[in-house]
């Protein structure tokens, strides 16, 4: 199939119905950080579940590999506009993480934490019910550097910078703490088909 003229071409019904409000669809996979993508070794990785400073649970890179798998295959969000159809994906759901360590989870909300000091805020129900997981494969293949490898948090029913690159943990927290983007205008919540991308949508 052509792809030239590709962005101008009318989306087919079956498209338009899966594209949410003023987004359009991309081949590519854009890397969007807000700095230079962090080294991350795997020999000292580690991620982390606490309650507000308090470690709950913890896992090495080769402990965290021998958890449970999920895989999920679906369409992500951008709010920069662009939307990729089917993309697939391998990691470790939060539900099967929350039972590993052993953990009812103890607040609302939590901060996923990152390598390069970005956070970011999703209410705990957004994660649970195998809506979410900590990605470390796409496509097939380790997770490429630039889209968060070794491993990222993938929220594929909010906007993408929801889904945080380079995780190193989970910080529960009694309330909606903004993150890295929703300090700097982008909405608390992130719902790409209520078209939530700044903090005055409804
Ligand atoms: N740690 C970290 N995670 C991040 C970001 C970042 O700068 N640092 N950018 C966010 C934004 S704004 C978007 S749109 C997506 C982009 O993911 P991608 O580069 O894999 O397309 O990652 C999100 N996660
Ligand atoms: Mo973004």
């Amino acid at each position: 199939m052509a792809t030239r003229g590709f962005f101008g071409m009318r989306p087919s019904a079956e498209t338009a119905k899966r594209l949410p409000p003023g987004q359009h669809l991309t081949p590519d996979f854009p890397v969007l950080s807000f700095g230079p993508t962090p080294r991350v070794d795997l020999a000292t990785w580690r991620f982390t579940l606490k309650a507000g400073a308090k470690p709950l649970a913890s896992w090495s890179w080769d402990e965290f590999q021998a958890l449970p798998q999920t895989e999920w295959q679906g369409d992500i969000h951008c709010v920069t506009t662009w939307s990729k159809f089917n993309t697939a994906w391998r990691g470790v759901s939060l539900d099967d993480l929350f039972a590993a360590a052993g953990i009812t989870p103890p607040t609302p909300f939590l901060l996923a934490q990152s390598f390069d000091d970005y956070t970011t805020n999703v209410p705990l129900a957004d994660v649970i019910g195998g809506k979410a997981m900590i990605a470390t494969h796409f496509g097939g293949e380790p997770l490429a550097p630039e889209h968060g490898g070794p491993a990222r948090l993938l929220v594929p029913h909010l906007y993408f910078w929801k889904s945080a690159k380079w995780v190193n943990g989970l910080k529960f927290t009694e309330r909606d703490e903004a993150g890295f983007w929703e300090l700097r205008g982008y909405h608390m919540y992130g719902d790409p088909w209520r078209e939530q991308r700044f903090s005055d949508d409804p």
